[in-house]
């Protein structure tokens, strides 16, 4: 166990990210619930991992699935009680795991009361907690759009005042620039911080300093003097972890973020390596091995001795990496295994998001089925826009965040052992097959392989403290690096593809140990998808 009185400890831990709606129901409601993350806390420790970070589990209208909050305090019914919080917090202490609660600090729900206080009237002592522009019914204050579709800003008419909200309607955004609600916020924080919390996971954190009069929503003049006072006056002990995600994030800000003088924050969740394929457009075309590459590079080098990054393929937002960048067909768990040795070899600190560690995949739906409010917004305003639903729809079975939020699949029986009712969300059909009951029954389960990567990062200290160095940086189909300390040499190796190509093992490592590998022996080559680790003292 990791010795989490020491200020750095999660530079060797490795987390698990929970969606409490789609664990495990106990109540057979449909929905995924605190005593079922209980349940399975014993899977958790077997798995090996640290801390788990729990999407939000407050009180919620569920407009955006718990990112709309009415009541920072107290549970949210469907998913249990504040006991069944407590207790979360007790039994997961109790094996050694730490719960990192999500904080939603940019917005709240419109059903807040701090909300039905603020649109009230316009003298109302909460009315400056939000963000308000005069306006009339026409003229919203400028053409801002909001990132779930439509405006950024909503007219309250009783008030004749338009507010703003980066994401829905249902989530107005938070004044940060009044100091009295910045009081609140940190007050609720160190509610949670008492109640044996240790540490948050901050949404988008990148935004609260905007300014929608300038039109600036990322990086706001006063972002990282906010970000500095929560450290100050919310997250007082060292000890706390702290992970602020911030799709804006490049290296240069995201050594502010993650400054090594803990000045803000642990570490940063930022998104480069993700965006290389997407509409982003850094590189267009598929996936651009090379880019991809030069991205890590970039990141594991430019961070060194200054900052720290998470480590992530997959989150509640993203789809499952699997169908993405490996093949979610005949080599589902050889690619799975490479992805994950290509992510767990570097340094950072590695987050797995719930149905990672079985390779689960992407799903298919008809549009009535899915749920998840940027999905449909998408979908009515491209249908609207004109574009064809065959289009539509490719588009949010690839990228689409319902992907990552069917339920967990435990075990081949009806729904997948998530629940005995129909879920909220349709189980992946393929849950006969993928599932933690048949994972923990075969030794050579992507489970398994999860399992000793978290258990390499304890054993070596070269993947905390290695350097990095990327090898054959033109390659397009392998992804080949290693990482150096005085002491100690890693060498990971990724075939991206499913052909087989010629070994790249450098001349010191001929004769390494075989950490771990995707293949039971070496071949000489490397096989589709294979992956290898190599480690030697010198
Ligand atoms: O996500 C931030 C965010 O920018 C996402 O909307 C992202 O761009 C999108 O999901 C990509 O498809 C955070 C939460 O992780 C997300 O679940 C919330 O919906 C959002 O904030 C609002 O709180
Ligand atoms: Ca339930």
């Amino acid at each position: 166990m990791l010795d989490k009185t020491k200020k750095d400890w999660w530079k060797s831990a490795v987390f698990y990210q929970v969606y409490p709606k789609s664990f495990q129901d106990t109540n057979n409601d449909g929905i995924g619930d605190l005593p079922g993350i209980i349940q399975h806390l014993d899977y958790l420790e077997r798995l090996g991992i640290d801390g788990i970070w729990l999407s939000p589990v407050y009180a919620s209208p569920q407009k955006d699935n718990g990112y709309d909050i009415s009541d920072y305090r107290s549970i949210n019914p469907q998913l249990g009680t504040m006991e069944d919080m407590d207790k979360l917090i007790g039994e997961a202490g109790k094996r050694g795991i730490t719960i990192i609660m999500d904080l939603v600090l940019n917005h709240s729900s419109n059903e807040h009361q701090w909300f039905l206080e603020a649109k009230s009237s316009r003298t109302s002592s909460r009315h400056d907690y939000y963000i308000w522009r005069d306006g009339t019914p026409d003229t919203p204050p400028n053409d801002m759009r909001a990132a779930f579709g439509g405006p950024a800003w909503t007219y309250v008419p009783e008030i004749g005042q338009y507010y703003f909200h980066h994401f829905s309607p249902w989530q107005p955004d938070l004044n940060w620039e009044n100091p009295v609600l910045r009081q609140e916020l940190y007050d609720m924080i160190r509610f949670w911080v008492e109640k044996g919390v240790g540490g948050f996971r901050l949404d988008v954190i990148d935004v609260i300093g905007k300014i929608p009069d300038r039109k600036i929503t990322d990086n706001g003049p006063h972002l990282h003097e906010y970000i500095r006072e929560l450290r100050q006056k919310a997250f007082k002990e060292d000890t706390l972890v702290t992970v602020g995600e911030a799709w804006s994030a490049r290296v240069d800000t995201a050594k502010l973020y993650a400054a090594a003088d803990g000045s803000e924050l642990s570490m940063v969740f930022q998104f480069e390596h993700l965006c290389l394929d997407t509409d982003g457009k850094w590189d267009p075309i598929g996936l651009p091995l090379v880019s991809l590459k030069k991205c890590y590079e970039r990141w594991q080098q430019g961070l060194y001795g200054t900052g720290w990054n998470s480590l992530f393929l997959e989150n509640h937002d993203l789809p499952r990496i699997v169908s993405r960048w490996g093949d979610d067909g005949q080599y589902r768990v050889e690619s799975a295994k490479m992805l994950a040795a290509m992510t767990h070899g570097m340094q950072g600190t590695p987050y797995i998001y719930q149905g990672e560690e079985l390779g689960m995949t992407n799903i298919e739906l008809p549009i009535e089925l899915y749920d998840d409010l940027e999905i449909k917004n998408m979908y009515a305003e491209r249908t609207a826009a004109g574009y064809a639903p065959k289009d539509i729809m490719e588009s949010i079975y690839a990228r689409g965040r319902d992907n990552a939020r069917t339920p967990m699949q435990w075990s081949g029986e009806s729904h997948a052992g998530f629940s005995q009712a129909e879920p909220w969300l349709p189980v992946n059909p393929n849950y006969t097959e993928i599932n933690v009951k048949a994972a923990l029954d075969d030794p050579n389960s992507i489970f398994f392989f999860y399992q000793k990567l978290i258990a390499l990062r304890k054993q070596y200290a070269v993947f905390r403290d290695g350097t990095f160095t990327l090898l054959n940086p033109e390659d397009e189909k392998c992804f080949a690096y290693t990482r150096d300390t005085e002491e100690e040499h890693l060498l990971v190796v990724c075939n991206f593809t499913e052909e087989t190509l010629p070994e790249v093992l450098p001349e010191t490592f001929r004769g390494a140990e075989t950490l771990l590998s995707n293949y039971p022996e070496p071949s000489g080559a490397l096989r589709p998808y294979e992956t290898r680790m190599l480690y030697l003292r010198t």
